[in-house]
């Protein structure tokens, strides 16, 4: 039988669809290696591996395209019902997160931008990045809704950016008037969680994963204020690969639709580069092997960990789940990817 080659090595290595991960990203990763090692024997449990159009690694994360038509109308049918938009943001990536069309969307409508998540984003970033959405004369508040942590200041700002408003619904004989506010936001960037948060009862559900939210929802969260609640939706914003790959590490995107080695081989590129003491310490990693390619120093992290296959191969695909899985929990550190 032939022996099948080292898929790390291999340039036309492709994983199989229907395997843990689908879709690859384009990177070099596989072809870091310096020197070659000797073939893996093959894993009895996987799929057989399919031809792939991007064998020169292009990357092919599938971003609904034509959802996101529908959405942008939804959001301007829905824009009809509102008195202002809140849009939350994710403070570690304010940029991938970020609706680029909702200004021109929203027409003018009173916007406050939340950046939330702050408890797992680097504190003097995000006191940067307000000052940078402040200077755009957006109105941003850092909040966290896992602990409420500056959930408090949303209804007095937008008290005060909807005064005018108030006030001519009450010269029009309206005794309490009840701004209708719809949030926004990618997918899994807490935005039912706020909901909750802020009218202090479970009322939306909310999950760790993008893509709970299905619906268009309304709740009462406080006197004088309601709130839509809506589907999370990635705007189309993916001709930069970092967007896309930042936005999966943060786990907007779900990771069936990419190949999860490559984007923590990405990850380790990027963690190298901001030398996050944590990243080394919990994985044990020492100068030299930090400044190992990033795929060798993938096999680093499953072998200091214990995870080996057969042949006492490194399982660099359960390190790749263990790393993402331990970024998005902030278990490396408050980390901030995107910088003002
Ligand atoms: N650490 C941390 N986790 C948060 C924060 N806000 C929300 N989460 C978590 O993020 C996950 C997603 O929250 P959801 O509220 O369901 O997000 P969503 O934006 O409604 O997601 P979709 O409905 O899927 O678009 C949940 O596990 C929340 O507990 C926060 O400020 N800090
Ligand atoms: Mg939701």
């Amino acid at each position: 039988m032939k022996k099948p080659t080292n898929k790390k090595n291999s340039k036309n290595y492709q994983k199989p669809r229907g395997g843990r991960s689908g879709a690859r990203m384009n990177h070099p990763a596989r072809n870091q290696k310096s020197a070659p090692k000797p073939a893996k024997p093959a894993k009895a449990a996987k799929p057989k591996k399919q031809s792939r159009p991007d064998s020169d690694h292009t990357q092919v994360i599938q971003w609904y395209p034509g959802h996101m038509t529908k959405t942008k109308r939804r959001i301007e049918k829905d824009l009809k019902l509102v008195d202002a938009v809140a849009e939350i943001i994710d403070a570690r990536i304010p940029i991938s997160s970020r609706n680029p069309d909702i200004a021109h969307l929203t027409s003018g409508k009173p916007r406050i931008v939340l950046l939330n998540k702050c408890d797992m984003a680097d504190k003097r970033a995000t006191d940067q990045w307000v000052t940078a959405l402040s200077k755009e004369n957006v109105r941003a508040i850092p909040v966290d809704c896992k602990s409420g942590r500056g959930v408090d200041r949303f209804v007095p700002v937008l008290t005060d950016l909807l005064s005018d408003r108030i006030e001519s619904y009450k010269a029009k004989g309206m005794v309490n008037p009840t701004m209708r506010v719809m949030i926004v936001g990618i997918p899994n960037v807490g935005k039912s969680t706020f909901i909750n948060r802020i009218s202090k009862k479970t009322k939306a559900t909310a999950a760790d994963r993008p893509g709970v939210t299905r619906g268009n929802q309304w709740f009462t969260v406080s006197k004088g204020f309601e709130m839509l609640d809506t589907p999370g939706v990635l705007w189309p914003k993916f001709d930069d690969q970092k967007v896309g790959e930042h936005l999966a590490f943060t786990g907007a995107i779900k990771s069936e639709v990419m190949d999860t080695e490559l984007l923590a081989v990405r990850l380790i590129d990027l963690l190298k580069e901001l030398k996050t003491p944590e990243f080394a310490e919990r994985y044990q990693l020492t100068e030299e092997e930090l400044s190992l390619q990033s795929y060798e120093v993938l096999e680093k992290i499953a072998r200091h960990r214990g995870m080996l296959i057969s042949g006492g191969e490194a399982d660099t695909e359960r390190a790749a789940y263990t790393l993402l899985d331990e970024f998005r929990a902030a278990k490396l550190g408050r980390i901030t990817l995107e910088k003002p």
